[in-house]
């Protein structure tokens, strides 16, 4: 069997915007067949552990340059072993900013390797690469043997256990707890899909504050080469404890999803989740990424941008989501698309739904209107 890509976490900490060294290391991993998720700039100890651990990541990368290095990466070195993971490797740089002294106190503290200004980009791949088969240093490190496998976070099954099981597309039991009401979340590139989908999750956490949220999103890759997985680095609302969020890379398929994206949702809908949300790569014209019963309501993200009217008879997606959201509702143009759209919606005869969203704004109604839609549906989960 082949062996899955390797998966590394990467980040810059609170309070640093210093993200410029970051997106020069990820470059050269995706290259070198690495899938990196990026969590992005001004990032917690506590956000890069929940990911690390959700997105089930050999080593957690961290650029850091306004100092507070030495505290910073031993604290997520201690956390990562509270939570029984001290099999993920953390390392980094943070180019003249982090002195030899510093570098030494925190490789005694648990940090695999600290990289120094002028180190070639070659050698660093190097060592990433090198946690393909590097040992993990930690005596807790293993599949099996660890206890917060047994603990529970959302209902008897903690993230840890999630993750894994998501990595070997292993499906649990089903509880007997009814299954997550799930949204498909569909479009083009740049429509604002994950910001859309961040407002989504920030509305209803405060609306449910017990219920748990999945979120199951995809970014494109060509098959055997590595992958920004960046979508994390977008959302805000959705770095909670009560969300679980996994990144998958398409690995070449066409369509919006993954070959693993079927047996993930099988999975996802087998923990007690409340309300579980895919969101696909952007897509075209004849994209139709949800197969029937995979969701109980489709959403079809678009943009004023579509060009001229006629473009509308060709998108395939129109005719079958359930919802229609034209996003980026400040710009010129957005009233035209809306009623456009409306006009190509009444000719397919179907009962869909159009909403108009600026996702980017503060407590926007458009947003407010889409949770409605969502809570209105029934939660059957769709058949897996
Ligand atoms: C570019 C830069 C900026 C840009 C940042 C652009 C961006 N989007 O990243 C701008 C102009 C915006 C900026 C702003 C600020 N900056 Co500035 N900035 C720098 C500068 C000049 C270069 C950093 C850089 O990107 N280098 C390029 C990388 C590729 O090379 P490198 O650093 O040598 O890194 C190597 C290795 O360390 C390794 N590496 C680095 N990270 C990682 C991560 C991993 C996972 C791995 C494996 C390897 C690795 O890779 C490289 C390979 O050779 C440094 C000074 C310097 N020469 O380092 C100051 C510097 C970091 N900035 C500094 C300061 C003070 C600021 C500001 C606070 C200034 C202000 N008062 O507003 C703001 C803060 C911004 C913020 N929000 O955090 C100080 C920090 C001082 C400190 N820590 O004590 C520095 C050191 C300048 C100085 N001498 O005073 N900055």
């Amino acid at each position: 069997m082949k062996k899955p890509p390797l998966r590394i976490l990467t980040a810059v900490p609170i309070c640093d915007g210093h993200d410029s060294a970051i997106n020069t290391v990820n470059l050269e991993l995706i290259h070198a067949g690495v899938e990196v998720i990026y969590l992005g700039y001004h990032r917690s100890a506590r956000d890069m552990v929940r990911a690390a651990i959700q997105e089930d990541v050999r080593a957690i990368g961290i650029s850091s340059y306004n100092g507070g290095h030495v505290e910073f990466f031993v604290e997520v070195v201690e956390l990562l072993k509270k939570q029984g993971a001290s099999d993920i490797g953390v390392f980094g740089g943070g180019g003249g900013t982090i002195s030899l002294n510093d570098a030494k106190q925190m490789t005694r503290k648990g940090v695999d390797k600290i990289f120094f200004a002028g180190t070639p980009l070659q050698e660093i791949v190097e060592f990433v690469l090198g946690y393909a088969t590097r040992r993990p240093t930690s005596q807790t490190a293993g599949r099996t043997s660890d206890s917060s496998l047994r603990r529970g976070a959302a209902g008897g099954v903690s993230d840890r256990a999630l993750s894994r099981m998501l990595s070997d597309l292993q499906v649990p039991p089903r509880t007997g707890h009814s299954r997550p009401r799930t949204i498909g979340i569909t479009g083009p590139g740049g429509a604002g899909k994950t910001t859309l989908i961040d407002e989504l999750v920030r509305r209803y956490l405060k609306a449910h504050p017990t219920s748990r949220v999945a979120i199951l999103s995809h970014d494109p890759s060509i098959l055997g080469k590595g992958a920004l997985l960046g979508d994390r680095a977008t959302m805000i609302a959705s770095q909670d404890d009560r969300v679980f969020m996994r990144s998958l890379a398409t690995h070449g398929t066409a369509g919006g999803v993954a070959a693993e994206t079927k047996r993930s949702l099988e999975i996802l809908k087998a923990i007690p989740f409340d309300l579980l949300i895919v969101e696909t790569v952007g897509i075209g014209q004849e994209s139709v990424p949800f197969v029937r019963g995979s969701v109980d309501l489709s959403v079809l993200v678009m943009t004023p941008g579509y060009g001229a009217r006629l473009q509308l008879q060709k998108i395939v997606m129109l005719e079958v989501a359930d919802v229609i959201v034209v996003n980026k509702g400040d710009v010129a143009g957005a009233k035209t698309a809306v009623n456009e759209i409306g006009d190509r919606l009444r000719t397919l005869h179907r009962e869909q739904q159009i909403v108009a969203t600026v996702a980017k704004a503060h407590l926007d109604p458009g947003v407010d209107r889409l949770l409605e839609l969502v809570m209105q549906c029934e939660g059957s989960g769709g058949r897996p």
